[in-house]
Order: structure tokens, then sequence, then C-alpha cells
């Protein structure tokens, strides 16, 4: 009775230890496997696909705010002929009321009012240097659409700001990535 009670008693301490085995022999059989430059040059060529759809799009997935159009060229524009300005549209596209918290521009020459059907906010311009640019807190409900009206001022540098200019209009939600509206222009006498 004693015999026939040590040797079950054996067989269920060995059974662990067994799995214990295989799973050390399984686990270094993957290693193996990953490990191999087959498995490695595999997995980089899947990578390019959801970074190309990315590019594709102005903002990131799963986004609210959006616009079609981020970049604008004024072309050659001359000092004498004073401000030029560019509408850049964009869009609540989720299911929820937004909130735009901020408008900012990159430079002093730039400033940019939002505009929301007859509702006009702004203007707004570049904040540091001890000056604050306040918050906007306009709010945009699903599918409503509003826009920026940017003025660039191509003679507030004088002749330094002769030659090719790029500047730069943010716009922040309160929730997201910022949007940001780019222009370029070239400045003539
Ligand atoms: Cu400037």
């Amino acid at each position: 009775m004693t015999r026939s009670a040590t040797i079950p008693t054996k067989r269920s301490n060995s059974t662990p230890l067994i799995a214990g085995i295989v799973l050390i022999i399984l686990a270094l059989v993957i290693a193996v496997y990953v490990a191999k430059p087959g498995f490695r040059t595999a997995a980089p060529a899947i990578a390019p696909t959801p970074v190309a759809t990315q590019a594709a799009s102005v903002a990131p997935p799963n986004q609210a705010l959006r616009a079609k159009e981020t970049n604008f060229a004024f072309g050659s524009i001359s000092m004498a002929a004073g401000k030029v300005s560019h509408r850049f549209w964009f869009r609540n596209e989720g299911s929820s009321p937004l909130s735009i918290k901020r408008i900012y521009t990159s430079c002093m020459c730039t400033t940019a009012t939002f505009v929301k059907g007859m509702r006009k906010v702004g203007s707004y311009g570049m904040p540091g240097h001890g000056a604050t640019v306040p918050d906007v807190n306009e709010s945009l409900a699903p599918s409503e659409a509003a826009y920026v009206d940017v003025v660039f001022d191509p003679a507030a540098h004088g002749p330094a700001g002769l030659g090719r200019t790029e500047r730069v209009v943010t716009v922040e939600p309160a929730a997201g990535e910022p949007l940001q509206f780019g222009f370029v222009a070239n400045v003539t006498p």
C-alpha cells in the first residue's frame, strides 16, 4: 500500500518538471525563429502602409479638427502694395462639439482672425516677448466649418523682410493635435 501510494505522488511531482522542460524548448525554438534574418526583414516591409495613410491626411487619425488645405503660396508680392490675406478653412468632422482653444502666428508680421459665419474673433498674433495671446474659446458643432483670415504685412520687417518668407498659423483645439497652416511669399520692394 505504501509503494502504490508513493508511485503516483512521484509521477505527479515530475509532471511540472516535464512541462517546464517542454516550455523551455518551445521558447528556444521561438527565439531561434525570431532571431532569423528573414523574420526581421519581413517586419519593416509591412510598416510603410500605415505611414503612407497618415501622410495623406492632414491631421492624425481620429482627430475631429480637419482641413483640406494647409499650405498656400502668395507668389511675388510687393511691400509697396501693402497687406495680403488668405482664408484657411477647417471643419469639425467629429460627432461632438469641439472647442478652438488658441490661435497664434509664428511672427508679428502675421495676424489671424477666427471667422465663423458672421462672427469674427481676434485678431491673434505671435506669443512671446512678454506678449500673451488671449484664448479663443469658440466652439464648432459637428460638421460646422470656420476659417482663419490670415493677414501678412510684407512691409512689417522693412528691407530685411525682402525675399522668400514663410510663416505658420496654429489653430489649437481644446482636445487633439493642433492644425498648422503655412504660407510662403516672395517679398519684393
Ligand atoms: Cu514677420
